[in-house]
């Protein structure tokens, strides 16, 4: 990973009121060089005293606590001027506890259990993301099909973003051009510099927050199927979509057939995938649903949806998701 602020030490305060549990994560980060336990606290009050009286960069934040519980501790750590970034840490991995604990201000939410998974990295990785006036944008041009399925992939990881949305003309300009050097979108901004192409930037996202489980380990069987299915919604199912809408437009009916025919055999392996399993990767939902699912958004903007029981069952699915529906609204 790279460096941190001013290049010293991440200085992170440990909250739990378990002293075993903070112990166990202090002897996990000790010999990270790019991180400083500055302090332990077991309750949410000590945990403010302690944030406003020193300098405190990353706080581990247990939920359920006595004495000023993880959730209105996290309020009021976010409500400091510098305010630390938050990770929450709990043993309630439900939707809900989540959802709260992003929405009380948590940077990232992480399950007692997996905690101990790459926990430096999560640390350097959330701060990294969320310094201060480097919220990531995502520039989107409107009307345009491609970005919005990053904007879900975001959405799903609740990590805080701008939501740029340019019209045509700004999207012609050099100041655009020097973002994407075909002057397309989407682009995602970062604190590192800028990305393009939907799919890559998806994966990112999902590399980006180990915490949400949306992409399987490195090196996996299961990574190498999110691969397959990223490349393939990319390079051979959009294409086709494409050929498919253009042909349809181009009144020869011969090559509008000919273009329907090979859309078709990319709806059929398709189904085929999602006979077994109700996602594309081990039956879980990965990021690979949210690249073939932004797919499969456009191939409904343009009525070109296959009539097929099994991908029209898995968009319903996908259309339940809150992430994509806020992301489409
Ligand atoms: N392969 C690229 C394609 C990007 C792309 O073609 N974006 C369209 C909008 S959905 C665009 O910017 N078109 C305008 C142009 O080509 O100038 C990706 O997936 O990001």
């Amino acid at each position: 990973m790279g460096e941190t602020r001013d290049t010293r030490p991440l200085r992170v305060l440990l909250v739990d009121d378990h002293p075993l549990f903070t112990e166990a994560l202090r002897t996990l980060l000790v010999d990270d060089a790019r991180l400083e336990v500055v302090a332990t606290a077991k309750t949410g009050r000590e945990a403010l005293r302690l944030a406003k009286s020193a300098v405190v960069d990353v706080v581990l934040m247990d939920m359920s606590m006595p004495v000023l519980d993880g959730l209105a501790a996290t309020r009021r750590l976010r409500a400091l001027d510098p305010a630390p970034r938050v990770i929450a840490v709990s043993g309630h991995t439900d939707d809900l506890s989540r959802a709260a604990a992003l929405e009380a201000g948590a940077a990232a939410f992480l399950s007692k259990a997996d905690a101990r998974e790459n926990l430096g990295d999560t640390i350097v990785r959330v701060w990294r993301a969320g310094r201060v006036g480097s919220v990531q944008r995502l520039y989107q041009r409107e009307g345009a099909g491609r970005p919005p399925r990053v904007r879900w992939a975001l959405e799903e990881t609740g990590t805080p973003y701008e939501w740029v949305v340019m019209t045509p003309e700004e999207g012609r300009l050099e100041e655009h051009a020097r973002r994407h050097p075909l002057g397309r979108v989407p682009v995602l901004e970062t604190a590192d510099g800028l990305l393009f192409e939907s799919a890559a930037l998806c994966l990112h996202v999902a590399d980006s927050h180990p915490e949400r489980e949306l992409i399987p380990a490195p090196g996996s069987f299961a990574r190498g199927q999110v691969y397959q299915w990223a490349f393939f919604a990319m390079t051979e199912l959009e294409p086709r979509l494409i050929g498919a809408y253009m042909a349809r437009r181009g009144g020869d009916p011969g090559a509008a057939a000919k273009a329907d025919q090979r859309l078709e055999k990319a709806w059929r392996a398709l189904a085929a995938a999602l006979v077994e399993g109700a996602y594309l990767v081990g039956g879980e939902f990965t990021i690979a649903d949210v690249i073939v699912g932004g797919v499969l958004e456009n191939a409904r903007k343009f009525d070109l949806l296959p009539d097929d029981d099994h991908v029209l069952a898995y968009l319903a699915r996908l259309d339940e998701r809150p992430a994509k529906q806020r992301a489409y609204a």
